[in-house]
């Protein structure tokens, strides 16, 4: 067998000790890789209660069986952990050269516990692993430190890092890699800042084991050619996902105004074809991808001014229009000031934007902030932006997330504090699609894109439908997207962006690892891991119930009153609907609770007894 190395490499930071342990084959088979192994860890291991930020948290580093082959944008390495953000199950997606190093190196995922004495460094080349001294690169960004890494260890090695925000604990700090690619936004950039883990660094001369060798290269081969065919090709390599800005406008879904509008009157300054013609300077891609999205952009203006900094769509809406900026130079020094720091950039645009209606609205005054926020205003953000990430006076409170902003602030604030479940919302204003407001009420992470970006859905099928088969379609895209491209684990954008057709995907698996796994078998696996995703959440929670799975009510209560959807907002009786079949079709209860009868359909036996203490089951 292939795809798997099947090795689990553990080390323990607090002894300073590290084992390496086979991976249980039947693991491997039912939940691939990647979120799969990590929720079954974190629901194996972790006590129930655990704190997020205490050594007894896991972090884990986890690939699947087909990261690192050769297929089309295989270089992709999920990071996950109970989230201090949300106190649930937590993970994030970075496209790095570390997925290809860990697998080289021999092992299918790395499963950090404890914490070191003092500033570490994690190194694993092939079979030696090192816990080392990092006090020197403590207290440095995430880009010099991976100067200095990429120094010390080689351009080639894999490197993670996380930035001061990591060190000070901001609860939304992420794990970076290569200046510029970012993953973690449940704060696991912050569970490895608490196990005083400055960076992992990773180097393997191993082959990935294979079933068939020579069939996964001649399928690459025939893939890689495929995607470059492909018509939207040279637009896509030149925009990526920026030119979702002018898409996202046009359908009024550019979250504008802490997501109060869909509509931003000065989109196109910030939108793909600005960026085209007057800030792109470079691309950067992943390992393993022939569609490489990272668009590199100088900032021309302002005290970042010769600057270069990567961006993504959900970037720039949410430090751009959300906050009412329409001066790219604005959002990109927000970005910059985020990656270098090792923050969320959507939670960091959510916080801003939060703290900006806060006042507007009179809940709190400018001595609160200590400065005036006002929608535009870019100073005042970057100046913000900086007190957030430092975790220094009125930025110490946001730096907590926009959940415990709200509750801090109190008086009614809740309403437009724009997360579920703790998680700040991704890029997309939701009054006019309901289809994509139940995606990020039903997220497994709390609000995230992630797992399914319904509303292109939506917009190609018809808006506001709400039916049985609608909650069914979300539900498979979920399993599509966050179960299996999370757990194998490969980016999405192949598929989603440029048409490369799902039926590859069991091709590489049967090459690579020699099973044979058919969509019906993937959507089996993806039911799995959600439902185990949610007894976490359920088991952490103390029980459940149907608010936690719903968006703020802003969207029900305050129409959209500008652009071709104005008077939109969502209704309350028909999320109810969609959520009750969404639950029902799931195998959930009507509180969104996984039934007995599901989680044995779907092999979870084992997790019934553990959950019958927290809650009962139907
Ligand atoms: C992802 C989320 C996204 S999703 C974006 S832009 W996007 C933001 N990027 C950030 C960043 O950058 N810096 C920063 N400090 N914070 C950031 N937060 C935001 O994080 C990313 C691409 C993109 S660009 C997307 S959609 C796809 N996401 C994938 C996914 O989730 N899974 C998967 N199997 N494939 C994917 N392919 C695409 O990868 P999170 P990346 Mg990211 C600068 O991390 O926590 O999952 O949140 O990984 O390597 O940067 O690639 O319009
Ligand atoms: Fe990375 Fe973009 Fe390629 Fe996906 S499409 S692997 S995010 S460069």
């Amino acid at each position: 067998r292939g795809g798997w190395t099947g090795k689990l490499l553990r080390v323990d930071l607090s002894k300073g000790k590290s084992l390496v342990q086979d991976l249980d084959p039947k693991v491997a088979v039912d939940f691939l890789g990647g979120r799969g192994f990590a929720v079954k860890t974190l629901w194996d291991e972790l006590p129930r209660g655990t704190d997020p930020l205490s050594p007894e948290n896991l972090l884990i580093l986890s690939t699947g069986p087909l990261t690192g082959i050769s297929m089309p944008s295989s270089g992709k390495l999920v990071v996950a952990a109970k989230s201090p953000l949300t106190g649930g199950y937590g993970d994030g997606n970075i496209g790095t050269r570390a997925s290809v190093q860990l697998k080289k190196a021999g092992y299918d995922a790395v499963i950090i516990s404890g914490k070191a004495e003092k500033p570490s460094i994690l190194s694993i080349e092939n079979d030696k692993v090192e816990i080392k001294d990092g006090r020197d690169l403590w207290g440095l960004d995430t880009y010099k430190a991976q100067e200095e890494l990429e120094r010390q260890y080689g351009k080639n090695s894999g490197i993670l890092v996380i930035g001061p925000s990591g060190e000070k604990l901001v609860k939304f700090a992420v794990i970076t890699s290569e200046k510029g690619r970012a993953g973690g936004r449940p704060g696991i950039g912050a569970v490895m800042g608490s196990k005083n883990l400055k960076a992992v660094v990773i180097r393997g001369s191993k082959e990935i084991p294979l079933a068939d060798p020579k069939e996964v290269a001649k399928l690459g081969a025939e893939s890689y050619k495929d995607i470059k065919s492909k018509d939207n090709y040279d637009f896509w390599v030149r925009q990526g996902t920026m030119a979702t800005v002018e898409w996202a406008n046009a359908n009024a879904a550019l979250p504008t105004y802490n997501m109060s509008e869909g509509v931003f009157d000065g989109y196109d300054k910030v939108g793909g074809n600005a960026m085209e013609k007057i800030y792109k300077i470079g691309q950067k891609g992943c390992p393993n991808c022939n569609m490489p999205c990272g668009n590199i952009n100088e900032i021309k203006e302002g005290p970042y001014k010769g600057r270069d900094t990567e961006v993504d769509y959900e970037n720039i809406a949410m430090l751009g229009p959300n906050l009412g900026i329409d001066n790219m130079n604005w959002a990109l020094t927000l970005n910059l000031i985020a990656d270098e720091a090792g923050v969320d950039t959507i939670s960091l645009g959510s916080v801003l934007a939060f703290a900006t209606e806060a006042m507007k609205r009179g809940l709190i005054s400018e001595g609160d902030a200590g400065l005036k926020l006002d929608w535009g205003n870019g100073q005042a953000y970057v100046e913000l932006a900086k007190k957030i990430v430092n975790k220094e006076g009125f930025g110490s409170i946001l730096a907590e997330g926009v959940a415990y902003a709200s509750h801090k602030i109190g008086k009614g604030s809740e309403k437009f504090a724009m997360h579920v479940k703790g998680l700040e919302i991704s890029a997309y204003d939701c009054h006019a699609y309901i289809g994509m407001a139940l995606a990020y009420g039903t997220s497994p992470i709390g609000a995230h894109h992630k797992d399914a970006w319904f509303i292109s859905y939506e917009i190609r099928e018809g808006r506001g439908v709400v039916s049985e088969e609608r909650a069914k379609k979300l539900i498979w895209m979920q399993n599509v997207r966050g179960g299996f491209f999370e757990s194998a684990a490969a980016c999405r954008l192949p598929w989603v962006e440029v048409g490369y057709d799902l039926e590859w995907y069991p091709k590489f698996l049967k090459a690579a690892t020699g099973l044979d796994y058919s969509w019906d078998d993937l959507q089996i696996i993806a039911n799995r891991i959600y439902t185990l995703m949610r007894a976490f959440w359920v088991r952490e929670k103390g029980g459940w119930n149907r608010s936690l799975d719903t968006p703020p009510a802003k969207w029900f209560e305050e129409p959209q009153t500008k652009g071709p959807l104005a008077g939109s907002k969502l209704n309350r009786d028909d999320y109810e609907k969609m959520l009750t079949w969404y639950y029902e079709n799931r195998g959930w209860d009507q509180n969104g609770i996984p039934r007995k009868s599901t989680l044995r359909r779907l092999g979870l036996d084992w997790v019934i007894p553990e959950l019958e203490r927290v809650v009962s089951l139907n």
